[in-house]
């Protein structure tokens, strides 16, 4: 798969499809700001992605490309449009973010679809970047996707953006999961809102809740046990329209003519005022059309002389609260109309669709007053296409306080829309307002609009994000010599066994699970294949050759299940213990401190063990297992929930533990008190018996720190599929016992 060095994430793709009277699918971009502002950004980067869903449910089309830009579509079910879609971000989170304007609705099972359709987007993200690529995540549907990235790949910058606002702590407080969501966002390097309220909202919630310090804009998030301390930012990056090309499009003739001709058609009333605003309730529609109708009723507006036009885009028709906005909205329009409207013409007129943006534009150029009435908007771009379309330096635009645009349009009417006086009088000032008053206020407007627009917006963004440097660790970036599914052939392998069986003083070192033994669900049930121990036995006998097992489990259970002889090291909790050294090893080699628990590592150990039990209490079915250097806690039996939920809690207590090796694995924990891996357990073997080369097999990612140790005259074997730094692979543990028969008749000369 090829890969990309700036990556965007976004619940959309910029495409629609269209059916063709063949029935073929064509996919066209949708013009909105986001992708104009990524078409300049991609311009200045070799290649370009785009990761999102293709808009309909099933199974996802292949990738394709689109304007110079490579798209990754991820699938997603009904159900699970359902759930992570309509359910957790538009059901749950929407309205809380937004003031809670409507009620939140949550369910316990939206949130494990939003995480698992979360984790979709961040392996298909991982996938597609190249080494130490940029990764721009967008918006409240994807707000777990930058830490589940950086966990895949430590070596990505990461930048997450919200479009819509930040609520403040009461009400983010009040989200069930508020921990996982901050948590999940921390994953970034910059997080971005629209203003700088929101923002502030944010570093409130992670030090309230998490008790992250932060200083200014940056917070400081401790690493996971031993890893280091990470600094991410959060800060204000107003977003903004392709200024130009509105602009463009106003100036254009047959715009400003059909602009005359929608007056016309409207009826030629001395005043147009205009809305235009996806069907949503945060948009304060219902506000605006109460003010409008009183004022007909007060006899202030005469229906001959002014016209409200309202252009309402069709939006989640299947979330109940849209549903029912809807059906108010066009029941109070229709009574308007009943009461006020003249004969042959509306007092409202209502359009429940979309249009295309020359048709936008004109409508703008059209209107004497645009009404942005938002009873809380991230940052409502409506406000600032009217103004780019008023080259003519006419208009008024009345625009509510809570829309991210009030901050930077301060020469609009500012309005509370709660306040229906207050809105009466701003739309009454509108319509009255002289002309060169109207010209003073659009210039100052236009100057703003003008000066920052949305390729602006994209670049400081991602100037910032570049600014803030590689990522701490860029070593931490996987080495991967053989790419997943690819091999050299079985003649290459045992070319290479040859090669080794001849080299004078040799270890041979494995894994046990996954190698020698297949992985079962049981992990108490893990046997291994007597015909690969009996190998090794014998191999152990051999002159000038060493043997060693290298697990993650506890020495005495190596050894219980191998039944080795004393020729065989073992080394057991990822190199933390290691059993009796035959006598051609040299002892005085090992690292005896470093392998040492002494009595602090003890307590430390002791008082792991006891927090994490007390997880295991709260989360029946979820286990503790205690080996000598390390407390693990084992989730997969947890029931539920649970399971998820012990695994939390035992990261967000791994935080307080800053000397602690914290490995996170499949529904496993490992607390580690003493510093080892696997690749430095067999370098110090390795020096021990003074071994000219060494062989290691192993299958899972704590064997990539042997691999990634190998010399030139070693040999590395993953077993299974995968990226991996070793230099063969087989696919089972039942190749795993042909390679080491070989090896033993190699070395016999037998071969
Ligand atoms: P939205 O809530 O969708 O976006 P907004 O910023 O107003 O809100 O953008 C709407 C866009 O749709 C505008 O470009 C507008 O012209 C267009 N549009 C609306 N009705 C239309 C119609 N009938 N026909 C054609 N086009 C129509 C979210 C946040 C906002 C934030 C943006 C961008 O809620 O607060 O400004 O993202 O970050």
């Amino acid at each position: 798969m090829p890969t990309h060095d700036l990556v965007v994430v976004a619940n959309r793709l910029p495409v629609d499809a269209h059916t063709e009277p063949d029935g073929s699918v064509r996919w066209v971009t949708s013009p909105g700001g986001l992708v104009t502002a990524m078409e300049s950004v991609m311009r200045g980067v070799d290649s370009g992605a785009w990761v999102g869903w293709a808009g309909s449910p099933g199974e996802a089309p292949e990738p394709f490309e689109a304007d110079g830009m490579q798209l990754y579509p991820v699938d997603l079910s009904a159900e699970e449009v359902r759930a992570y879609y309509e359910g957790f971000s538009n059901g749950t989170l929407w309205p809380l973010y937004h003031d809670v304007i409507a009620d939140p609705v949550f369910h316990r099972t939206w949130w494990d679809t939003y995480r698992e359709v979360n984790e979709r987007f961040a392996t298909a993200a991982a996938q597609v970047a190249s080494p130490g690529a940029t990764v721009w995540v967008h918006d409240y549907q994807l707000q777990l996707v930058p830490t589940m990235i950086r966990t895949q790949r430590p070596d990505l910058r990461i930048g997450f953006f919200n479009h819509i606002p930040f609520p403040p702590f009461e009400l983010f407080a009040q989200l069930p999961k508020r921990n996982q969501v901050l948590r999940g966002l921390l994953g970034a390097d910059l997080v971005g809102f629209q203003r700088e309220r929101d923002a502030l909202n944010f570093l409130t919630c992670v030090r309230q809740l998490l008790g992250h310090a932060h200083s200014h804009h940056d917070i400081t998030v401790p690493g996971i046990g031993s890893e280091p301390a990470r600094t991410v930012t959060a800060r204000a990056f107003p977003i903004s329209i392709d200024t130009q090309a509105v602009s463009a499009l106003a100036e254009d003739p047959e715009v400003i003519e059909r602009a005359r001709e929608l007056r016309r058609e409207l009826g030629d009333p001395k005043k147009v005022v205009v809305g235009v605003d996806r069907l949503d309730y945060t948009k304060g529609i219902r506000h605006r059309l109460k003010a409008w109708g009183e004022l007909l009723n007060d006899g202030a507006i005469d229906p001959h002389d002014a016209i409200l036009v309202q252009v309402a885009t069709p939006s989640r028709e299947r979330v109940d609260a849209y549903r029912q906005l809807r059906d108010e909205v066009e029941l109070t329009v229709g009574r308007i109309n009943g009461d006020f409207a003249p004969i042959g013409r509306p007092a409202i007129s209502y359009m429940h669709r979309s249009f295309d943006r020359r048709e936008m534009t004109a409508l703008y150029r059209a209107a004497d007053v645009v009404l942005v009435t938002a009873l809380r908007d991230g940052m409502n771009l409506v406000a600032k296409e009217y103004v780019a379309s008023r080259p003519d330096e006419q208009g008024v635009l009345v625009l509510s306080e809570f829309a991210g645009a009030a901050d930077e349009l301060r020469a609009a009417i500012l309005v509370n829309p709660h306040d229906i006086d207050e809105l009466k009088t701003a739309i009454l000032h509108a319509l009255a307002m002289p002309e060169d008053e109207q010209r003073t206020a659009m210039q100052s407007l236009r100057r703003q609009v003008l000066d920052n627009d949305v390729q602006g917006w994209a670049r400081s963004f991602l100037g910032e994000l570049e600014a803030k440097g590689r990522p701490d660790e860029p070593a931490a970036a996987p080495l991967v010599r053989l790419a997943q599914g690819s091999a050299p052939s079985a003649e290459e392998l045992d070319a290479a066994l040859t090669a080794f069986a001849s080299t004078p003083r040799i270890l041979v070192a494995s894994d046990f699970d996954g190698v020698l033994a297949p992985i079962v669900a049981d992990r108490d049930a893990a046997a291994a294949d007597p015909q690969a121990l009996s190998a090794l036995r014998e191999l152990a006998e051999s002159e000038g050759v060493n043997v060693a097992l290298v697990s993650g489990r506890a020495l005495e259970d190596l050894d219980a299940r191998t039944g080795m002889p004393l020729s065989v090291v073992l080394v057991g909790s990822h190199g933390a213990e290691v059993g009796a050294l035959p006598h051609d090893m040299d002892a005085g080699t090992l690292d005896g401190d470093a392998l040492r628990m002494d009595e602090d590592d003890q307590r430390l150990l002791e008082s792991i063990t006891a927090t994490l039990e007390q997880i295991a209490t709260k989360h029946p079915g979820a286990e503790v297992e205690v080996k000598p250097a390390s407390a693990v806690l084992h989730t997969r039996r947890a029931r539920g929930r649970g399971r998820i939920n012990a695994t939390e809690a035992a990261l967000e207590y791994a935080r307080s533990l800053p000397d602690v090796k914290v490995t996170p694995g499949k529904e496993v924990v490992e607390f580690s008190v003493v510093d080892s891996s696997k690749g430095e357990a067999i370098a110090t073997l390795a020096r021990a018996c003074a071994a000219d080369a060494w062989l290691y097999l192993g299958d899972d990612v704590t064997d990539e720190s042997a691999f990634g140790r190998l010399g030139d005259h070693d040999l590395g074997i993953k077993v299974g599929a995968g990226d991996t730094a070793a230099t063969f692979r087989v696919d089972s543990p039942e190749e795993v016992t042909g390679v080491l028969e070989r090896l033993l008749a190699l070395r016999r000369g037998e071969g």
